[in-house]
């Protein structure tokens, strides 16, 4: 089977990419021949530092190691490495539609969002597909908030595949049962967004110190009642956290729900806090390791650009066959 996902390098990640994204890779890569993108293409399409993303490029290398990639199992690597991605979004630009693209959320949310809205944040979804379609993907493990892209992406092969002739099989998303959507401490009606200005209380960091992350839940907002129980709709900031607790520790919501039974939310809170520090402690300290070893980091991207290219050539070279375009 194949497996492929894509992480922007820019912006501090959060627990929330922790739970849709790195979480379900280290466990996807079990699964079969994974493809792991640090989207570099993608976060131009919103306002961004250029000296940043080039450092935010190895942190986010090194970030996807100590939560559990394996370079020799897996195939890690930097989309702007392998020029096929940007190739093949311009050829699926021709059978993607104007009206689909327009009605994607996260473009309307983003682009409420910022001053200047690029061409890019529009099309942002076709380079998507393409990252996907390259490689003959089966699987795609991510948020719920891909679930709109993943959807183009499976309309444009079958699109391409009819108009062209059969060239892409079609991927299924796979969303993880519990933390799909890890939402704001402080708004828990709204995801968890990893460009929050870095002072937002409500958004925990991968890299946040232990005392920064107990402040955080000890001031996550809770709901009305003193009930710690699941329950997405009557108490969508209590539920946040049972989820969150149980991204951390593996236990389901009935044992969390039972331990806190009448217990109020403060002890419910800082527990929650501590969970997170001890899922994110030995993390850190991989991740550190890993950050300091430039060198190492640059020799591994490159092994997977390497491999990237050669899985990604043949797909792209049977679209301008088949498209029609000359070839030499
Ligand atoms: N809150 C979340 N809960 C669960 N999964 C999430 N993901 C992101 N936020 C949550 C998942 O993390 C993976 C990588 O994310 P990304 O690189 O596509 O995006 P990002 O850097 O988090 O920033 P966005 O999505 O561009 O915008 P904002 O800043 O508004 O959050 C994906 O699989 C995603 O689903």
């Amino acid at each position: 089977m194949r497996i492929f996902s894509g992480i922007q390098p820019t912006g501090a990640k959060t627990i929330g990419n922790y739970a849709g994204g790195f979480r379900q890779y280290a466990e996807t890569q079990e699964r079969g021949d994974a493809f792991f993108c640090i989207v570099d293409l993608h976060s131009i399409t919103v306002e961004y530092d250029p000296e940043e993303l080039r450092s935010s490029t190895l942190d986010l290398y090194a970030m996807l190691i100590a939560t559990g990639l394996d370079p020799d199992r897996s195939t890690i690597f930097v989309q702007s490495h392998v020029s096929a991605h940007a190739e093949a979004a311009w050829l699926l630009s021709a059978v993607t539609s104007y009206g689909q693209l327009g009605r994607m959320t996260q473009f309307k949310e983003k682009g409420e969002r910022h001053e200047f809205v690029s061409a890019g944040l529009f099309t942002y979804p076709v380079l998507m597909a393409g990252d996907i379609l390259l490689y003959q993907t089966d699987l795609v493990p991510i948020g719920d908030d891909q679930r709109q892209h993943l959807e183009l992406a499976r309309d444009a092969a079958e699109r391409f595949n009819s108009r062209f002739g059969e060239t892409f099989g079609l991927p299924e998303g796979q969303y993880p049962e519990i933390g799909a959507r890890v939402m704001d401490l402080q708004d828990p009606k709204s995801k968890m967004s990893t460009s929050a200005p870095i002072a937002a209380q409500g958004v925990v960091r991968m890299l946040d110190e232990p005392d920064a992350i107990r402040k955080k839940f000890k001031s996550a907002v809770t709901d009305s009642g003193r009930d710690v129980r699941h329950d997405r709709d009557g108490k969508p900031g209590v539920s946040n956290l049972i989820e969150i607790m149980s991204v951390a520790t593996g236990e389901t919501f009935a044992k969390i729900e039972s331990r806190y039974d009448g217990q109020g939310y403060g002890r419910f809170k800082e527990d929650v806090g501590e969970a997170v520090i001890e899922l994110l402690q030995p993390i850190q300290q991989r991740y550190r390791e890993l950050r300091a070893d430039e060198r190492e980091l640059h020799r591994l991207l490159e092994l997977g650009a390497d491999k990237a290219r050669a899985e990604s050539a043949p797909t792209l070279a049977a679209m301008y066959d088949r498209m029609g375009f000359a070839r030499l």
